[in-house]
């Protein structure tokens, strides 16, 4: 059975019950661009200004994929260590989980499985199929590049359950594209829990998420 979600809320479409709501959360090591990714993608803009993240902080944003309206929910993390106790508290009811690294720094490459473990613990999520869009950030930047991209394949294939775009927050390059994938992804994941799950057809089942999200009042 996936992990239940929390956070989202449901709406009917046509034959079935479509996610409408969706908690994305970016993680990865300090400066590799997640603020400036989300801000690319919510706002449209960028800033060399280096404004690290302190805890958490989230943007809503709409997006039409499939003729579906979806509300991104996106939860912009602080990659510092000294952060860890202020951002972990925030995993908890993700659907979806943007990782990224900067293709000009090895080390935050190389810190991506210790993020995968912090995400995994943190959120309670046991299903390691969980659904997880690898971001190679600073693509622009080809002379400082040093993680190339044999070893990136290779991190992916291990990954059940990952795709991998290379992105430029500065120069909007595949931005938009992540995140819808991040929705497709989300939505095949779901699908194929559905499809798993042994009592979906039966209407005795009451389904306990169902209430659990219609008595929520918050998305945290
Ligand atoms: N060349 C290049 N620089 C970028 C890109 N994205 C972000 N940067 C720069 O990298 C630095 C760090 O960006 P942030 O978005 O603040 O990084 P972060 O991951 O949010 O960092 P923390 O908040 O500390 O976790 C800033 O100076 C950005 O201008 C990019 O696509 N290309
Ligand atoms: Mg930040």
């Amino acid at each position: 059975m996936a992990n239940r979600r929390t956070t989202t809320m449901q709406s009917h479409t046509g034959g079935g019950i479509r996610a409408s709501f969706l908690k994305v959360i970016l993680l990865g090591d300090g400066m590799v661009g997640k603020t400036s990714l989300m801000n690319r993608f919510v706002t449209n803009k960028y800033s060399e200004t280096l404004l690290r993240t302190i805890g958490v902080e989230f943007l809503n944003k709409d997006l039409i994929v499939n003729g579906q309206t979806y509300t991104l929910q996106i939860w912009d993390t602080a990659g510092q260590e000294q952060f860890k106790s202020l951002r972990t508290p925030f995993y908890r009811g993700s659907d979806v989980c943007l990782l990224v690294f900067s293709l000009t720094n090895r080390e935050s490459f190389e810190n991506l499985e210790y993020w995968k473990k912090e995400f995994f613990y943190h959120a309670d999520v046991h299903n390691y199929e969980f659904p997880f869009v690898l971001l190679g950030n600073k693509s622009d930047a080809t002379d400082s590049r040093v993680v190339n991209q044999d070893e990136i394949e290779e991190f992916v294939r291990l990954c059940p359950n990952m795709e991998y775009y290379e992105t430029s927050a500065k120069k909007n390059e595949n931005v938009e594209k992540a995140f819808i994938a991040a929705i497709d992804k989300f939505q095949k994941f779901e699908e194929d829990a559905l499809n798993k799950d042994p009592f979906k057809n039966d209407p005795n089942k009451v389904d306990l998420d169902k209430i659990k999200r219609k008595n929520r009042s918050c998305n945290c």
